[in-house]
């Protein structure tokens, strides 16, 4: 089994690429026992989750793995055995012409969606259009004929040692809020001030705090400052690390998050969400927001299921209706078991990075 891997991501915005690459690293590190290497292009984004990066250092291990700064004049000592192109961000020329020598497990590592075609693309070969060299696609996906999800092998025990640990409200409705800036967030907050129940609405520092700052008409609201406004309280909390927002998740009883890895965490966490996808020409976003609503909401009651699909439709299209909060929150004992109970089945299926060296595995297999 080889155990050297390159993972190449580049940051082309948000946190996502690198909230990914990271977590994929680390597993492959701790779970699999591999010798990882992350190029990562802009090591000041990748800091605001990895608090302990120094940013001055090309090269340093973190945590096991070795994090290599991704400059415009790239320099690298050998090509890996596996190497790993996230989200199609392109390989140095150089590393790829090298590779030729002795070509590694080279895999594209895509995007995640819950569409149908992703199960035909997965593992499709890709060979380049010039040199002898081969790259397989690898889509992560919600079925066992994708490649799975991330998820660390201990991490629903973690949860649910940490959920029996807090004593939740009876009264009051604690939820996350992680989204686009351009997410309606005045119509929800007013929505949640209004509410018949208190509301604590804990919100990590990002580019959400300008329009929080505006609702509440204050320029000077920062991390670590609270705000009340009728029946909400909303508490601005400095960016977390990622166990840090993934015990955030944990705790709450409704968590807003969007893109593609916070939106996998508030699944783990087994607690009622709300998705907003990456925006996307052509609307491709509400396509794949449709897909996971296809997959997700059968064998929720039709009530609950109408209501949580119409929010996820308002909220990501921005046309929140009146009530839909209201609605919302009355369906939210109905969502929370059904997304407990789809939390555990989806938990039975292969994680993501134990699919990865699977396939490597094979791949070296079907090459002997
Ligand atoms: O930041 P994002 O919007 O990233 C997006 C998506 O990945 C999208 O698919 C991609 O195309 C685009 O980037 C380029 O949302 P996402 O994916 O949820 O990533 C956020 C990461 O930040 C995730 O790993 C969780 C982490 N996080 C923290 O560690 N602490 C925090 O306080 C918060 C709010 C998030």
């Amino acid at each position: 089994m080889p155990k050297q891997w390159d993972i190449f991501c580049r940051i082309v915005d948000n946190f996502g690429d690198i909230g990914v690459c990271w977590r994929l690293a680390q597993q492959l590190y701790r779970e699999h026992g591999m010798q990882v290497r992350l190029w990562i292009d802009d090591l000041a984004v990748a800091n605001r989750l990895l608090p302990n990066l120094d940013v001055q250092l090309p090269q340093q291990v973190l945590d096991g793995v070795t994090i290599a700064h991704w400059t415009a004049d790239f320099a690298f000592d050998g090509v890996a055995e596996v190497v790993v192109e996230a989200f199609a961000c392109e390989l140095p020329e150089s590393y790829v012409q090298a590779m030729v020598a002795k070509p590694p497990v080279w895999i594209n590592l895509d995007y995640l969606s819950a569409e149908a075609w992703v199960e035909t693309f997965h593992l499709q070969p890709s060979p380049h259009p010039r040199l002898p060299l081969k790259k397989t696609f690898f889509f992560p996906g919600f079925t066992e004929h994708t490649g799975g999800l991330l998820r660390e092998h201990d991490l629903l025990t973690r949860r649910d040692t940490y959920q029996q640990s807090v004593v939740s409200s009876e009264q009051e409705l604690r939820v996350s809020l992680f989204a686009y800036p351009q997410a309606e967030i005045a119509s929800l907050l007013s929505a949640m001030a209004g509410s018949e129940r208190p509301v604590l609405c804990l919100i990590p520092e990002s580019s959400l705090l300008e329009p929080v700052r505006q609702f509440f008409g204050d320029a000077s609201l920062q991390a670590g400052e609270t705000r009340t406004q009728g029946a909400l309280t909303a508490s601005i909390l400095p960016f977390l690390s990622q166990s840090g927002y993934d015990q955030l998740l944990w705790s709450c009883d409704l968590n807003f998050v969007r893109g593609e890895d916070s939106w996998i965490r508030a699944v783990w966490a087994g607690r009622p969400f709300v998705w907003q996808p990456y925006v996307q020409a052509e609307d491709t976003h509400i396509i794949k927001l449709q897909a996971f609503l296809e997959f997700f909401l059968p064998e929720l009651e039709t009530e609950a299921a109408g209501i949580w699909h119409a929010f996820h439709h308002g909220w990501t299209r921005m046309q929140l209706a009146p009530d839909s909060w209201r609605q919302l929150t009355h369906a939210l004992p109905a969502i929370r078991q059904h997304t407990a109970k789809k939390a555990q089945t989806l938990a039975e299926q292969v994680d993501m990075a134990s699919q990865l060296i699977i396939f490597v595995r094979n791949f070296q297999q079907s090459q002997v």
